[in-house]
């Protein structure tokens, strides 16, 4: 499966194309919806969500409520465009970039006149596309019984102190531990720490500042064997880094316990094979996070992501006028305080298209019925061993 977006944030919509989407999968308009409007949420984030109530309008790849296998193209309008569409064609330069933002090398490299033409695309306005993607993933994840959740860690320095094993380690009980998320203004499924954190936003928000945040996001349900040791850019967890990386404001992608792995030896560190005849090859613990030589190995994955404090500040930053060299400050336009519980969601998005791109990679791509059928063939092998 692969994916073009398009689309500006001030645009008329964003777009999208998905190729090589398995057919026979139903579309449920309304999971996708509500996907989008999970990306919506979160407190911290500006005026712009409270215009915008996204929605998917399906263009082409579905017939009769099911993908057809050709591809899917789709859009998400934007309901600021009748807001913007004068003051896009009119707006005077803007010369003074944001320093953590795209603004200064955008300029550069496309030669453009105004900075304006570097936020419209760089904005992370695009990853409700990338949702809209996700949730088409998730679509045939959830025929293979795979499940993806995600909850913020961390945001400015108020933090959830340990970790929720019961959610690592995928345990089916966990239907609270979820509601308490979904609940949470800040999806963090602890009251009292989200409720630090909600002030935590508050401060930024009266000082004029921003944050930024850990959010974790756990698949289980999957086999071992997913992704490859064959060459470099098979490697699932080269994938998924690179997918969370593509975020934007993600600067730290963690695969288990990636950060403290220097402080262990290799006797403590690894997690350590056991076979019985019920649960076949198992581990007792998780440290690799579901991943080891590049593959899944049927273990829970589990990753990490860090984002930096979003770059537009009510007073600006120090910056340069691109034209003049006069010393300005940075730009400032209406935006989040802090966008790491939508973030979160983004994860959940990114991590289930790269499931089923390495599930389409070992199954087969072009009908979910083949999917499945060379899947439970594939499970009654595991089961055989
Ligand atoms: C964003 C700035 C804000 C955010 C936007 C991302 O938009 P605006 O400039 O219209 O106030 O709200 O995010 C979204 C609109 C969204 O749907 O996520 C930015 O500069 O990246």
């Amino acid at each position: 499966m692969r994916f073009l977006t398009a689309g500006e944030s001030h645009g008329e919509a964003l777009s999208g194309i998905i190729s090589e989407y398995p057919s026979g999968v139903k579309i449920d308009e309304d999971f996708i919806n509500y996907e989008l409007s999970r990306r919506q949420k979160g407190y911290g984030r500006g005026g712009r969500v409270k215009i915008e109530a996204d929605q998917v309008k399906i263009l082409s790849g579905v017939r009769k409520n099911k993908s057809t296998g050709s591809p899917i193209s789709f859009l998400i309008f934007n309901k600021d465009w009748q807001n913007w569409r004068q003051k896009l064609q009119f707006e005077e330069s803007l010369l003074n970039p944001r320093p953590g933002h795209a603004d200064l090398s955008g300029f550069l490299k496309y030669r453009l006149e105004s900075i304006r033409d570097v936020i419209e695309r760089s904005s992370a306005r695009e990853t409700a596309a990338r949702v809209c993607v996700g949730a088409f993933s998730k679509l045939v994840l959830k025929h293979l019984d795979i499940n993806i959740y995600s909850y913020v860690e961390q945001i400015g320095n108020k933090k959830l102190a340990g970790t929720l094993n019961a959610l690592l380690a995928g345990d089916v009980n966990i239907v609270q531990i979820l509601e308490d998320i979904e609940k949470s203004p800040v999806r963090c499924p602890d009251e009292e720490i989200s409720k630090l954190m909600i002030e935590e936003i508050d401060k930024a928000k009266n000082e004029g500042d921003t944050l930024g945040g850990k959010f974790k996001v756990i698949a289980s349900g999957l086999p071992p064997g997913l992704g490859s040791f064959d060459q470099w850019d098979s490697r699932f967890d080269a994938r998924v880094a690179a997918a969370f990386m593509s975020i934007p404001s993600i600067k730290v992608v963690e695969i288990g316990e990636g950060f403290l792995a220097p402080f262990f030896h290799g006797k403590e560190f690894h997690d350590e094979i056991y076979y019985d005849d019920i649960r076949g090859f198992y581990r007792k613990t998780n440290r690799a996070g579901g991943i080891e030589g590049g593959m899944t190995n049927g273990q829970p994955v589990i990753i990490t992501a860090s984002a930096k404090p979003i770059p537009t500040t009510v007073k600006g930053l120090q910056s340069v006028n691109i034209k003049t060299k006069n010393i300005e400050n940075s730009l400032s336009e209406r935006s989040d305080v802090c966008a790491v519980p939508s973030a979160a969601v983004v994860g959940e998005a990114v991590l289930a298209q790269e499931i089923l791109n390495a599930f389409q990679d070992k199954f087969g791509k072009d009908s979910l019925e083949e999917v499945l059928e060379n899947y439970n063939n594939y499970k009654k092998y595991l089961k055989e061993i």
